[in-house]
């Protein structure tokens, strides 16, 4: 009798080890700082908005207006929107050219559309046929190529998926203009398809992000999201995942209402948090005026304005996730193509001020002028974007007495003074980059 009491105590025992899901809403600092290294020194990514809301191109029967939002600003029957799927055929994408155009920009991961809020899946997904294998015309798999080619270039691949889902008869939040079953049972949406389209996602492409939106809706909750970052976490421990997993994020501030909302990062959106951040954060903001691809959109934002906003994003210890919407053809539009390079240019002499560097409470002075810290906080950089006489005065952060001080990309030091209780640094004849220079320091 002992001996069976004994034999089935093991059998429990063994079997709940097997099956035992790590909490990791519990992850220690440690472990945390070291998984979020990588992305903490990355601090540029390049955001993918494409999808078949790329053909309508933000116009519908004649009325602009919608983007990748089309179907629900235009109040697209579904029927009717599904026929952009026979239409989306993308023949000019390349993979391969996207990564180049990324590496060029100094773009550290990139993150793409899995899925948005209309439901079409952009890969070979084995939960529906409402995807770019079954639906369109196109039969290849955008994110394998993607995946593939990040990898072979040394970009991480990274996934936004939406949790609201317009398409999926389940997903309808109540009184939806898209709710096109009478009782939708929200939670066999989440069971039996969003989380195994995610369990597919991570096993077909290894994202090393997952970028949660959508968690607006009444039927998703806090006590949901933290199932599902537990979920993934337990499929993938390296996974990076933002706070729109759960409930915790602040309208377009992004940053987490509550201490232990679920999601490793803040999202702050279209906006730059207005002092240094208290926890990791990334600003997300468009290159024009739209995520997904509008035709009409010509209001690219000037590369000096990219550049000003990747400084003061790092100075203040945030990530900057840059979008462009790729037209219905496969082609990221030229104009962000060339702003993007700039930024490359740019960050090719500047790089060491902005990758693997910290922000600090002293991160800038005046409007001119952020600071940068290296992670060892040996060097401390001054980046500005605007300087009279061809001199630059310090008054908050200062070089070490008999320190030499210099700008990056020119050889030889700089000659700085004290004056009064400032220091007058003379700048180089030549200057090494347009739109803004750096002074290195100790
Ligand atoms: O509704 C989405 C929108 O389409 C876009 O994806 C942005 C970028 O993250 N997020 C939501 C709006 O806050």
């Amino acid at each position: 009798m002992k001996k069976n009491i004994l034999m089935i105590s093991l059998m429990i025992l063994m079997s709940s080890a097997v099956f035992a899901q790590k909490n990791y809403l519990e992850e220690s600092k440690e472990a945390k700082t070291k998984r979020m290294q990588w992305w903490d020194d990355a601090t540029f990514g390049m955001f993918i908005h494409w999808g078949i809301y790329s053909v309508p191109a933000g116009e519908y029967n004649g009325k602009g207006g919608g983007a990748e939002w089309i179907m629900e600003t235009h109040k697209i029957p579904t029927a009717e929107y599904e026929k952009y799927a026979a239409q989306f055929n993308p023949q000019q994408f390349d993979a391969k050219q996207w990564v180049e155009i990324a590496k060029n920009a100094g773009v550290k991961y990139i993150v793409i559309t899995s899925k948005h809020h209309d439901g079409f899946s952009m890969w070979d997904s084995k939960l529906t046929k409402y995807d770019i294998m079954d639906a369109s015309p196109f039969k290849r798999d955008i994110l394998k190529e993607l995946s593939d080619a990040c990898k072979a270039g040394g970009i991480k691949f990274a996934l936004y998926h939406s949790i609201m889902d317009w398409h999926q008869p389940d997903a309808m939040s109540k009184g939806s203009i898209h709710q096109n079953t009478v009782n939708p049972d929200f939670n066999k949406y989440r069971e039996e398809y969003l989380k195994p389209q995610l369990a597919e996602l991570i096993k077909k492409y290894d994202p090393a992000i997952l970028w949660f939106d959508g968690e607006w809706i009444p039927e998703w909750t806090e006590a949901q999201g933290k199932d599902l970052y537990n979920y993934l976490r337990n499929i993938k421990p390296s996974l990076i995942i933002n706070n729109r997993v759960g409930k915790g994020r602040d309208g377009m501030q992004g940053v987490k209402k509550y201490k232990d909302a679920a999601g490793d990062y803040d999202t702050p959106e279209q906006e730059i948090l207005a002092g240094a951040g208290q926890d990791y954060w990334e600003s997300c903001m468009t290159i024009n005026n739209n995520w997904g691809y509008v035709k009409a959109d010509h209001n690219w934002k000037s590369s000096q304005t990219l550049i000003d906003n990747l400084v003061d994003i790092t100075a203040k210890g945030g990530n900057y996730l840059l979008n462009v919407g790729p037209s219905p053809e496969g082609l990221i539009p030229g104009p962000s193509v060339e702003r993007l390079k700039e930024m490359g240019d740019w960050l090719k002499v500047n790089k060491e001020a902005i990758y693997a560097t910290k922000g600090g409470k002293t991160y800038k002075e005046g409007e001119h002028i952020r600071f940068t810290q290296s992670n060892n906080g040996k060097f401390t950089y001054a980046i500005f974007n605007k300087a009279d006489n061809n001199e630059l005065l310090l008054k908050t952060v200062q070089p070490k007495e008999g320190s030499k001080i210099y700008m990056l990309g020119v050889k030889e030091p700089l000659v700085w003074t004290k004056k009064g209780g400032d220091v007058l640094i003379k700048l180089p004849a030549e200057l090494p980059c347009k739109y803004a220079w750096t002074i290195k320091m100790m």
